[in-house]
């Protein structure tokens, strides 16, 4: 099966998601949204745009230093640049579910791939919605590329948290008091199956502990009658990211979750 809208478009995607449960808990996994050859080429797309060079003023590539030496971390603001992705991200069934969650017709607000090589890095407790300036709510997919396990940094989210932001720390993170009176879940996910969550759903992830990859699209929309803010987020980030302090450096985002070392001169 080639992974076009079409052919992985069921009559009605939406009727797979659980709303009651993304309403209650502010998360909720659809499982099996891709298998087979369409799981399959959705690996080979991820392995071509993680073999780009660095985005001159386009894409972004994050990279961290690792126990092993140098390896990509991420990668952003992908879906301009390769057709295939572009597709499955902005048709179909993706933005048709994100749309279902937030009550009316969504629109893609960014994009990027966390690639979790073997010992890659922890992201601390944060909502993502600080990191999000343009947008007042945001729903995110964590579409699994791999099995994401407890041993190879899952997600672990925080249920019925998702109706206001949480105290933030310097880094724009949940600080650590507040974290540890949390009740932490983890959600692995395999291969092909997808984990929604709203932009105010508390979520961290441990260190990847196995000999292997961890990859995960997140694909993150808002209300299309907010606007596509896509190029105003990327715009934003790219300015912010040109006057970083050093203070600041080795963030992959606006916030600093991201608990890996970046080598000197990333982004
Ligand atoms: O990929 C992960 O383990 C966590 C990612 C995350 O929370 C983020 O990128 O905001």
């Amino acid at each position: 099966m080639a992974m076009t809208a079409g052919s992985t478009q069921k009559p009605d995607p939406t009727a797979e998601i659980d709303l009651d449960a993304f309403v209650r808990d502010g998360f909720v996994g659809v499982p099996n949204f891709l298998s087979g050859a369409g799981l399959e080429q959705l690996r080979t797309w991820v392995c071509e745009i993680e073999a780009w060079p660095p985005g001159e003023g386009t894409w972004f590539q994050h990279d961290e230093l690792g126990e092993r030496g140098v390896v990509r971390t991420r990668t952003e603001n992908f879906s301009p640049h390769h057709a295939g992705l572009r597709q499955m991200l902005t048709t179909g069934a993706l933005p048709q579910m994100a749309g279902r969650l937030l009550g009316e017709p969504a629109v893609l607000y960014k994009e990027k791939v966390n690639y979790k090589y073997p010992g890659g890095a922890a992201f601390a407790p944060h909502q993502d919605a600080p990191a999000y300036p343009q947008v007042p709510v945001t729903v995110s997919c964590l579409l699994a590329v791999d099995d994401a396990t407890t041993e190879n940094g899952c997600l672990e989210l925080v249920a019925g948290r998702h109706h206001a932001l949480l105290p933030t720390n310097g880094e724009g993170c949940i600080p650590a008091d507040v974290a540890e009176r949390l009740s932490w879940v983890a959600m692995p996910v395999p291969a092909g199956s997808l984990l929604w969550f709203h932009g105010h759903t508390p979520h961290r992830s441990g260190p990847n502990r196995s000999p292997h990859p961890r990859r995960a699209l997140y694909l993150t929309y808002n209300a299309a009658a907010l606007g596509d803010l896509r190029e105003a987020y990327y715009a934003h980030k790219r300015a912010t990211f040109a006057k970083m302090s050093a203070a600041n450096a080795g963030r992959i985002s606006l916030i600093g979750h991201f608990q890996g070392t970046t080598p000197p001169g990333d982004a």
